[in-house]
């Protein structure tokens, strides 16, 4: 039997393709963060269940370190070192302390994306990711928005995208979060949120890939069984 790229790395590269067309830059950062990058950078409060063990792995022996729980933390530190305009999105392997089963696993990937610039909008985010899934998944797809709740983002919105499934019937499906840039954020960053705007969105990468393939559970992604990543 011959190598095959996993299905996750190849979906890395195609997700990355699809932004570098539209002007977004590849950044990645840490997988062990720092407690200020992970939450305090990211508006998320002190008391804020998800700092909590059942949520974080805390690191051993290191203060205020966590095996990071979302990439964001990679675009913290992307904007406190460049000025806008800033496009870019952040794909990577991410930890979450909680039981497993076929819809969660303990790490997964996700990837992120960030756009600053004067004047950005809840529309140009709707337009990056009706671009984002029509190519990604080879057909027209409409997205629409419904008001959710990030710390990181005011207003937040969990994205649904209208999806038709192999056997014809149609249906709205809940695939990522996203929002616009809380104004805490931008300035941890070091922007001015008087002067600049931005959007940001978070998706799970094997989620992307489980509604896609119609796969009926997460972990064999991380299965050992060659079977299952030699059908991609
Ligand atoms: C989500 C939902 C909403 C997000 C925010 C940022 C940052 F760092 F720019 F503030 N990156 N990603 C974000 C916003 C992620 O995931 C569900």
């Amino acid at each position: 039997m011959t190598g095959h790229v996993h299905p996750i790395s190849a979906t890395i590269s195609r997700i990355n393709s699809i932004f570098t067309q539209l002007g977004f830059e590849f950044a990645e950062g840490p997988l062990i963060e720092s407690e200020y990058y992970n939450f305090d950078a990211l508006n998320v409060p002190r008391d804020h269940p998800a700092r909590d063990m059942q949520d974080t792995f805390w690191v051993k022996g290191m203060q205020e370190a966590v095996l990071r729980t979302h990439t964001s933390p990679v675009q913290v530190r992307y904007m406190e070192k460049n000025t806008p305009p800033i496009r870019i999105i952040a794909p990577g392997r991410v930890f979450r302390n909680e039981a497993t089963d076929a819809t969660h696993e303990a790490q997964f990937f996700q990837f992120e994306g960030l756009y600053i610039d004067r004047g950005v909008s809840l529309a140009h985010l709707k337009g990056v990711l009706e671009h984002f899934f029509t190519e990604f998944y080879g057909r027209e797809i409409t997205v629409r928005f419904r008001p959710g709740y990030f710390p990181f983002v005011e207003p937040g919105v969990e994205v649904d995208m209208k999806f038709k499934r192999r056997d014809g019937t149609e249906a709205w499906v809940e695939i990522m979060g996203a929002g616009m840039v809380h104004p805490n954020v931008l300035t941890a960053g070091g922007i001015d949120p008087k002067v600049y705007s931005g959007f940001a969105f978070g998706v799970g990468i094997e989620r992307l890939l489980m509604i896609a393939a119609e796969v009926p559970d997460v972990r064999l992604f991380h299965s050992p069984d060659l079977r299952f990543i030699h059908q991609f």
